[in-house]
């Protein structure tokens, strides 16, 4: 029996804790004696007997010391190449970045080149764990792999029997960006199972529908291009703490006299470096947009020649003509002035490239704030120039055969589609069917999604029944029926895009999996067996998947194979143009439905977010803004075992003046609220890093790790976002006390 929930009272039957890390304590792998030494890597299908459970598993030759890549499959832009020393044990010693990938460059990120810890940790999964104890109570024994299997394919089968398949809840994010383990057999079994799917808004949906309402694509300025722009904006965007490997690009720009500014209510480790930093009121970036956008157009400084591209000119310069400067100064809190001057950088300096990351539409009006950032770039023709444009995301280079990956068409009829974001209310209110079985994998959403006392109410319930596959007894795993253990990406196979460059990698098991940890393919495929789905994509292997789903027909992935991938581990897509040089909308061209580009136009204008001092919502009883960002040395909750980002995320920072107000000194416990809920933290006071009215909180610790068992996002509420239906993790109103 386990117990690992710190705020449930341990029956007396529990065991000490001191046998219970003795029993899941980390066990170390002997080498495979059937395999034969070698140099090179070799990798082939064998069936090692400590897993016959499953027949489609290839592990790596662990005869001799050697450097084998992999690939970094952390929710990330940058997806670096990895290089993974192993001995001939099969043990890994070292981990580093592939020098001769062009955006790694041979460095990681902090969390990442201490990812060996996490490898070896002590408290890695290892072993099926049934629940014993009540919901949440952290109470498991250990059960064999067959045991696990049957007992969800028979609780699946009989929900699905008495309440319809559409009943049972798949539940995923990026835990990893691997395709396979991502949104591969996964998907495959949802779809033949007829289960409800799982809308997957939490992080990107309102930016993505921004770029497609006003591009119809996902492309961005390569990084690669950086170094010629002579202005980059960081909008939103805190680039040396999510997305560090574009850093050195902006360094050689500025060494060739670029001008570096950064927009963002918090004075970021990256503000802290720019050239300019622009604070911000949080949420109100459609006005800034809006309000540079008048200048330009009342100067006539607009880029007539691309201009001619622009879809609704007309009902832009008109929405552009009710924010002047003075209007956008009261509600962005950026002075006329700052506008005036930043507006007319922006049309007069060529190339310059805008760098929106998601910050920005985490918020009530985050769609349209960037769909009206996006349209600066088509206004002064940035797009035009090598340097120059807009990059959010590269996502539809990797133009993949997502439904030969993913199959929707094995769903039995149209199954109904729920929003992630909205998870508290799909677990608690939602009937015709309620969800009766959660199946969650890649994901921790008792920590990440938002109103988290309904989705720790709903995950409590017990009648519902949840399976979890994780690396580590998180807070999702903790009210889980059955927890699976999961394989990471250092010991499994995968193909990865990127969302931050343009190169297709795959990586190949660099490690065995310690105990009895499966890929997530591999469960998802024994399930599928299990429950009697016949179709013959369930015996697919991975390379077999890997081949279907380069076999799109796009341009874009041509010639490139799995054999080429095996040898060359990045590959750079076939965008028709060198490195650097690739200008999608040189000439104004736009994707197929719409060959224009869309402005919005009238769909821009602006009105107040719904939750900001600035809005129609309470502020008066919750005046402060909360912006609970990503925090430096964490990838959202997937680190928040470790003890120094524990540390890092129960801090919350606030003005010296807004702490006075509340008689709270510096370095005490605090408590923020609102009327979602209520979390415990540290004050850590700083009249530097954040405005007076706006708080903001490292993200995302572990609820368990907090006195209350409730993390930051019981404050977040559901509210969706004005495009793209995402999460508004950003727009949120608090009152802070001192406990
Ligand atoms: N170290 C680290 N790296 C990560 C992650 C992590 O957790 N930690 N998470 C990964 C994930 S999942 C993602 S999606 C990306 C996200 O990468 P980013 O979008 O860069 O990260 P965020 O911290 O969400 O937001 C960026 C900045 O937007 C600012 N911001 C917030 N509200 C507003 C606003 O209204 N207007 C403006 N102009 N700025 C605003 C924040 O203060 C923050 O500095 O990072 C990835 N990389
Ligand atoms: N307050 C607040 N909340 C936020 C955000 C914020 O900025 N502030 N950011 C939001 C954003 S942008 C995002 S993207 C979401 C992220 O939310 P999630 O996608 O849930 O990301 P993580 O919290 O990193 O959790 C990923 C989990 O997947 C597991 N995992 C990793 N690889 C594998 C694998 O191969 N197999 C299996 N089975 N499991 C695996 C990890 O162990 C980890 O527990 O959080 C959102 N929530
Ligand atoms: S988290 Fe990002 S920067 Fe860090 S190693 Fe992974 S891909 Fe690279
Ligand atoms: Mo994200």
């Amino acid at each position: 029996m386990y117990d690992l929930n710190p705020h449930f009272e341990p029956s007396k039957s529990a065991p000490p804790a001191a046998a219970i890390k003795q029993e899941i304590s980390y066990m170390r792998f002997k080498p495979d004696s059937r395999l034969t030494a070698k140099q090179s890597i070799t990798y082939r299908p064998i069936n090692p007997s400590y897993c016959d459970f499953f027949p489609h598993s290839c592990y790596p030759n662990f005869m001799s010391t050697t450097w084998r890549h992999s690939v970094c499959a952390l929710d990330c832009p940058d997806a670096c190449a990895l290089l993974v020393q192993v001995d001939p044990t099969g043990h890994a010693t070292r981990l580093k970045g592939d020098p001769n990938h062009p955006i790694t460059q041979g460095f990681l990120c902090g969390k990442v080149a201490k990812y060996l810890d996490r490898e070896y940790n002590p408290d890695r999964l290892l072993y099926p764990l049934a629940r014993t104890g009540p919901k949440g109570s952290g109470q498991f024994r250990r059960i064999s792999w067959p045991e696990a299997i049957d007992t969800i394919t028979t609780r699946l089968k009989s929900i699905a029997a008495e309440h319809g398949a559409q009943s049972i809840l798949p539940y995923s994010y990026a835990g990893t960006m691997g395709l396979l383990n991502g949104s591969g057999m996964d998907r495959r079994f949802f779809h033949a199972l007829g289960a409800s799917r799982l809308d997957r808004t939490i992080c990107a949906s309102a930016g993505a529908a921004a770029l497609m309402a006003s591009m119809n694509t996902r492309l961005g300025t390569e990084p690669e291009q950086f170094p010629h722009s002579k202005l980059i904006l960081a909008w939103g965007a805190n680039v040396l703490t999510t997305n560090v490997h574009l850093w050195p690009f902006i360094v050689q720009a500025r060494r060739n006299g670029a001008r570096f500014i950064v927009i963002d209510p918090i004075r970021t480790k990256t503000a802290a470096l720019a050239d300019q930093h622009i604070p911000i009121n949080p949420g109100t970036d459609l006005a800034l947009a809006l309000a540079l956008a008048h200048v330009i157009f009342r100067d006539h400084l607009e880029d007539t020649t691309y201009t001619q591209h622009i879809h609704d000119l007309d009902e832009y310069r008109q929405v552009a003509s009710t924010m002047p400067p003075a209007r956008a100064a009261q509600l962005t809190g950026v002075s006329a002035e700052t506008i005036e001057s930043l507006a007319r950088d922006l049309a007069t300096t060529h190339p310059a490239v805008i760098r929106v990351n998601y910050g920005v539409q985490r918020s009530d009006r985050g769609g349209r704030a960037v769909q009206a950032i996006v349209s600066l770039a088509a206004l002064t023709g940035q797009f035009q120039h090598i340097g120059g444009g807009v990059n959010m995301s590269t996502s539809a280079g990797f133009a993949f055969n997502r439904t030969a990956l993913e199959r929707p068409d094995l769903q039995p009829h149209p199954t109904r589609l729920i929003n992630m974001t909205q998870l508290g209310d799909a677990l608690t209110t939602l009937n015709d069917p309620p969800v009766k079985a959660f199946i969650n994998y890649n994901s921790n959403p008792a920590a990440i999604a938002p109103d988290q006392v309904k989705v720790h109410r709903g995950l409590e319930r017990e009648d519902l029944f949840t399976v979890v596959l994780e690396q580590f007894m998180t807070d999702t795993a903790l009210r889980a029926d059955i927890v699976l253990p999961s394989t990471t990406f250092l010991e499994h196979t995968d193909l990865y895009l990127a969302y931050g460059h343009y190169y297709v990698q795959l990586a190949r098991p660099a490690l065995a999996p310690p105990g009895e940890c499966k890929t997530n393919v591999e469960v998802f495929r024994t399930l599928a067996k299990a429950m009697g789905l016949t179709d013959p994509c369930f015996d697919d292997t991975e390379d077999e998947m890997i081949r279907q789903t380069l076999n799109s027909g796009s341009s874009y992935l041509e010639g490139i194979t799995l054999e080429l991938l095996d040898q060359q581990h990045a590959i750079r897509l076939n965008l028709g143009a060198p490195s650097g040089e690739f200008l999608p909308f040189k000439d104004g061209k736009f994707p197929t439905s719409h060959t224009q580009f869309i402005s919005g136009g009238q769909a821009l204008a602006y009105d107040p977010p719904v939750e900001s001092r600035f809005g129609a919502g309470n502020s008066k009883q919750f005046p402060l803004e909360l912006i609970s960002w990503k925090s430096h040395d964490s990838m959202n909750s997937t680190f928040g075992n470790r003890p120094d980002v524990d540390e890092e995320t129960s801090k919350v920072i606030l003005h010296p003046e807004d702490a006075q107000k509340r008689n709270i000194a510096d370095n005490t416990p605090i408590r923020l609220f609102n009327d979602r809920g209520a979390v415990e933290a540290i004050a850590k006071l700083d009249a530097q890093h954040v405005q007076p009215g706006v708080v903001c909180a490292p993200s995302v610790r572990w609820p368990s790790k907090s006195n209350n068992g409730l993390g930051i996002n019981a404050l977040t509420s559901q509210r969706l976002t004005d495009l793209g239906d995402g999460a508004t993790f950003y727009s949120c109103l608090i009152e802070i006390e001192s406990c």
